[in-house]
């Protein structure tokens, strides 16, 4: 690229710059991103005169620790976890959303997690606290958080995703904002001990073909996990993957992204199932215990089953299916103006790595691969991107995301055609935002496709 038709975008230290000599070193008109020349009216405008001297250029700043525990800038405010009134009769049995749309990179923040309650976030002395491992094991053993952190450490970034995620979509309800659509999926580098080492330390028995965990919150919440050789029921095998894989990944977390556990999200301690359903994943974990059968619980009858087409209801469904989700544009970012872009957006899958995303921003007519952001990790968020240059037109925009196992995200229809329209969880179809020529975007449900 020639000297000639770029220039840096307008950036360091621009004092310093203003005393010299700054006027040639603005003049040119062009920017450069990531390697393609930009139209300067899109992204960073020309210049003919140094910047004016800011007021924070003139004073004495805050102090080191003047805010011990740092927070975000005053003017992020609008970045934070939202619920939706109507859906919950009060803040206690509810959740709240992920704002996808101000999310950079693949790890949420902790003050940002997604929150899914079923009787209310509980505040837990660790040091009171106590793990009852126990059932169909050798030696039946109570942890202390201390004694659980003498075991090898195991971590992961692995999202965390509730099957409820875009049910509101199901039955037609058009929530226009990414956040609503999609925001019960966060994604956080998790640390704790393995349950291999903890089934080691109890000696599991050979019987042992399912565990659950519960919660010491008040909802007191329990879930089956399975175990090699774990049947139904009614004593129908589940899937290999579910029985033989799910577990070997699993952690009893103490950490989320550098520190201990959020109270929201389970501190002091809470189970790890990374790619399954985010109820499995039981918060202020109290007990463990080895079983022969699942436990068929409330959590795993009333909730969490999924309606098909012919009435009947399928149970153990666990594995987060691939999703994906463009988080720009979307309805909580709208477009300013015709000109360059890039769309961005975030894909996920249970199953393991996400292998390819392609976009399309003619409804699903063309479709282009997208680029997939290092690092990509395993049952992680991954960070897709695609240059788009705006005509200013309106524009469906849509993202389609393949994981490792060769599973392509279905479209609404397909999973319609299978399940109907009663459903609740697993709804990880193809999401499309409609781009209007003024620039906002909304959710629209393509039905058609
Ligand atoms: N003890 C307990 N564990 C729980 C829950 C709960 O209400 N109590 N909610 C479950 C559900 S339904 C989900 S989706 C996840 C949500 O985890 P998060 O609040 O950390 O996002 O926690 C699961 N673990
Ligand atoms: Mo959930």
């Amino acid at each position: 690229m020639s000297e000639k038709n770029i220039t840096m975008p307008v950036n360091i230290d621009e004092q310093a710059e203003a005393n010299q000599t700054r006027r040639s070193f603005l003049r040119k008109s062009v920017a450069v991103a990531g390697g393609a020349v930009i139209a300067a009216t899109a992204a960073g405008r020309a210049a003919a005169e140094p910047l004016a001297i800011p007021p924070t250029n003139k004073i004495l700043g805050r102090g080191v620790v003047s805010i011990p525990y740092g927070l975000p800038s005053k003017f992020e405010a609008h970045v934070v976890r939202r619920n939706v009134e109507w859906l919950t009769p009060d803040t206690i049995a509810s959740i709240s959303f992920t704002p996808l749309q101000d999310l950079e990179g693949i790890i949420t923040p902790s003050g940002l997690h997604f929150e899914r309650h079923h009787g209310g976030a509980v505040d837990i002395d660790p040091s009171t606290h106590r793990l009852v491992i126990h059932g169909l094991v050798e030696k039946p053993m109570i942890f202390t958080i201390e004694d659980l952190k003498r075991f090898p450490q195991k971590s992961g970034f692995w999202f965390l995703e509730c099957p409820a995620n875009g049910a509101m979509e199901w039955n037609g309800v058009q929530m226009d904002s990414v956040q609503f659509t999609h925001g019960m999926v966060s994604c956080t580098e998790w640390v704790g001990v393995s349950l291999l080492d903890l089934m080691k330390a109890v000696g599991v028995k050979k019987e042992a073909t399912w565990f659950f965990g519960e919660g010491a919150d008040g909802a007191a919440l329990q879930r089956s996990v399975p175990l090699p050789g774990a049947k139904d029921q009614f004593g129908k095998p589940i899937s290999d993957f579910d029985a033989n894989t799910i577990y070997k990944d699993i952690i009893v977390a103490y950490a989320q992204n550098g520190e201990a556990l959020r109270p929201e999200n389970g501190y002091p301690i809470r189970l790890i199932v990374p790619g399954c359903e985010a109820n499995m994943s039981v918060k202020w974990l109290r007990r463990i215990k080895f079983v022969d059968k699942p436990l068929v619980t409330y959590q795993e009858t009333r909730h969490y089953t999924d309606g098909m087409k012919d009435g009947r209801f399928r149970q153990y469904t666990l594995v987060n299916e691939t999703n994906s989700v463009v988080t720009f544009p979307c309805p909580d970012k709208k477009m300013s103006g015709k000109g360059s872009y890039e769309i961005r957006g975030l894909a996920w899958s249970g199953r393991g790595k996400v292998k390819a995303v392609d976009v399309s921003v003619d409804g699903g007519k063309t479709w282009k691969e997208a680029k997939l952001v290092d690092p990509v990790f395993s049952k992680c968020f991954t960070r897709f991107t695609m240059p788009w240059e705006w005509d200013g037109k309106e524009a469906l925009v849509m993202s389609r995301a393949m994981d490792e196992t060769g599973y392509v995200q279905p479209t609404l229809r397909q999973l319609i055609d299978e399940r109907g329209t009663s459903g609740i969880y697993h709804k990880n179809s193809i999401q499309t935002w409609k781009v209007q020529a003024n620039g906002e975007v909304h959710n629209v449900q393509l039905r058609s496709l």
